[in-house]
């Protein structure tokens, strides 16, 4: 008897500065475009994507929100950030300033986002070697003290964009297979709800 797929929907924040590629990188792997003229981001949204995990039995539906990297839209980013399972947190790696930036941000959401949202720290812009000013260990030992996941992406080029959103995906998965009580909105294939997620002393977002 062939086992049935669950279905699990996954809310993943994009943050970082202004200009890191949160936007681009979104559109390479739902759209397969990239526009060196891409403007910036002025309030948040989502678009979703399924991601079928063959391995683990499972649909995963990503629900990927873009945010405003501007200084003057922190209040409305936190709204997006609140409820997410997993912060993608940016920074380009041709700026020493974003990188800064990228463990102000981590702290920022560790401060008021759920205890279990999960990190994936992102280096973007790998096509720039040379002109980068992070070398690709510091990134990882940033993700490192943080306990988080790390890849470096390129969307001009559509280099390690898909594997970020899989790995995304891939670990939420296991996470929740560990200690199912953490799992949000799990369905069988027919829809029906078999477990949910009351998150401890926060609201649910649904
Ligand atoms: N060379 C190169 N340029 C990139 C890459 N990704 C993004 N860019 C460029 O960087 C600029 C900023 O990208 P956005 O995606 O708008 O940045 P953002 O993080 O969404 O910025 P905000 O919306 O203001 O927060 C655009 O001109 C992009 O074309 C990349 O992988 N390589
Ligand atoms: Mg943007």
């Amino acid at each position: 008897m062939t086992e049935e797929l669950k279905e699990v929907t996954i809310k993943v924040v994009l943050i970082g500065d202004a200009g890191v590629g949160k936007t681009t990188l979104i559109n390479r792997y739902l759209m397969d475009t990239f526009d060196p003229f891409e403007p910036p981001t002025l309030s948040g949204g989502f678009r979703t994507k399924d991601v079928i995990l063959e391995d683990l039995h499972t649909k995963v539906t990503l629900q990927i929100w873009d945010t405003a990297g501007q200084e003057r839209f922190r209040a409305l980013v936190e709204n997006y950030y609140r409820e997410a399972q997993f912060v993608l947190v940016c920074y380009e790696i041709i700026s020493e300033e974003s990188f800064d930036a990228a463990r102000n941000w981590i702290e920022e959401v560790k401060d008021k986002a759920p205890e279990e949202a999960q990190f994936f720290i992102c280096g973007t812009k790998s096509d720039l070697n040379d002109q980068r000013m992070i070398q690709t260990i510091h990134g990882m030992r940033l993700a490192k003290e943080y306990n988080a996941q790390f890849g470096e992406t390129s969307a001009k080029k559509n280099n390690g964009v898909n594997e970020v959103f899989e790995e995304i995906a891939k670990k939420y998965v296991e996470t929740i297979k560990r200690s199912p009580v953490r799992s949000s909105t799990i369905k069988t294939g027919a829809g029906r709800i078999t477990e949910t997620r009351p998150k401890k002393d926060k609201k649910c977002a649904c």
